[in-house]
């Protein structure tokens, strides 16, 4: 029997590889968040379900023991909106991911997986639209996102030397902005793909003809599905090598463009109301995924348009049903005590 603990399972990315590995023969699965279980964006009876803060190393220590493989989702975060106002709180995760590290050590884990972001990239690569792909090298010299970005570089880097002094297995990985069903898509924490599906859901349900884009909405991305995220974690989980990869889409789009997909996809058509105050993060970005093909073999299947395809009817069918709203749209932080 393999024991695997999903740190943020109640989250996006935590829930949805919880969700993967729960009812596998020969695993049993602890799932932790520091959400009240109600709260959790997927529900799990076949796991040990544990809602605590990590941020507290006896936390970290007790949901570690007889551990084999722990897998860290866990942090404070969420689209632009929610991490360019929430500097100091994105990097109190710190100590949630040190905590662990720490405690995998006392614990004897034998492989810790860390959740990276494609934030930790040098802005002035992301100075225009439509930029070249992001190589993992780029990540220095080091002038990643304010706050969070810089969280998750020296969390990288924790990894390293945690691997390097301490021989603990590590597998790093850096996404580029994950979106998908049973994600958040309002409240203040939600990225663009989640907010720009409910906006036009919205304008089209109460016949509005127009919408609010952040921007100009000439600012490029690239926008990974969940499925293809989960697959291209767990081929860097299961490699050899502990380098850093990207897991991301090297299909840049302008916010614009996703737009487009979007209303085609609701078969409705929206003006925009460019919102240049806003929250824009940096002017373009993309992942380069030619050294993850290489070194792991991972590619990603889905295009934009199937991932929002899948995306767009899930979020609707939750504003239509008004199910579950509070659950998915909960943008308060976790206070620090
Ligand atoms: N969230 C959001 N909501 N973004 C909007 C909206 C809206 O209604 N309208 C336009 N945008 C624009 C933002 O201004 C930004 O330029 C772009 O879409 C993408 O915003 P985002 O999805 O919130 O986040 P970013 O890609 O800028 O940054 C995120 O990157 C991830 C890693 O790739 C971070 O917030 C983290 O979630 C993560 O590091």
């Amino acid at each position: 029997m393999v024991k695997i603990l999903i740190c943020g399972a109640g989250g996006f990315i935590g829930g949805h590889l919880a969700s993967k590995f729960i009812g596998e023969n020969n695993i049993k699965v602890v799932c932790a968040d520091i959400k009240p279980i109600e709260y959790w964006f997927q529900n799990f009876e076949n796991s040990e379900n544990h809602s605590l803060d990590l941020k507290d190393y006896k936390n970290a220590l007790k949901i570690t023991e007889g551990v084999d493989y722990i897998f860290n989702f866990a942090c404070n975060m969420g689209g632009m909106g929610f991490i360019e106002n929430n500097k100091a709180e994105c990097m109190l995760s710190v100590l949630v991911n040190t905590n662990l590290l720490r405690a995998a050590i006392k614990n004897n884990c034998k492989k810790f997986f860390f959740s990276s972001s494609a934030c930790v990239y040098n802005s002035s690569k992301q100075d225009k639209t439509f930029v070249k792909g992001l190589r993992e090298e780029d990540a220095y010299p080091a002038d990643p996102e304010d706050g969070y970005g810089w969280e998750k570089l020296f969390s990288e880097r924790m990894c390293r030397h945690f691997s390097e002094d301490f021989g603990l297995e590590t597998r790093v990985v850096r996404y580029h902005n994950i979106y998908g069903p049973i994600g958040t898509f309002d409240g203040g924490r939600e990225k663009a793909p989640a907010a720009l599906c409910r906006k036009i859901i919205l304008a089209k349900k109460n016949k509005k003809k127009i919408i609010d884009v952040w921007g100009d909405g000439e600012q490029t991305r690239s926008f990974l599905y969940i499925d293809d995220c989960i697959k291209g974690t767990m081929d860097v989980f299961e490699s050899n090598n502990q380098e850093v990869f990207n897991i991301g889409s090297e299909e840049q789009v302008s916010i614009n463009e996703m737009i487009k997909i979007i209303e085609d996809i609701a078969e409705y058509k929206v003006e925009k109301n460019y919102q240049l105050e806003k929250p824009k993060g940096v002017r373009g970005r993309s992942s380069d995924n030619s050294y993850v093909s290489k070194k792991i073999g991972w590619k990603p299947n889905f295009t934009l348009k199937e991932g929002l395809e899948k995306t767009y009817s899930w979020i609707e069918q939750q504003i239509l049903s008004g199910s579950n709203i509070e659950k998915f749209c909960k943008g308060n932080i976790e206070k620090n005590d």
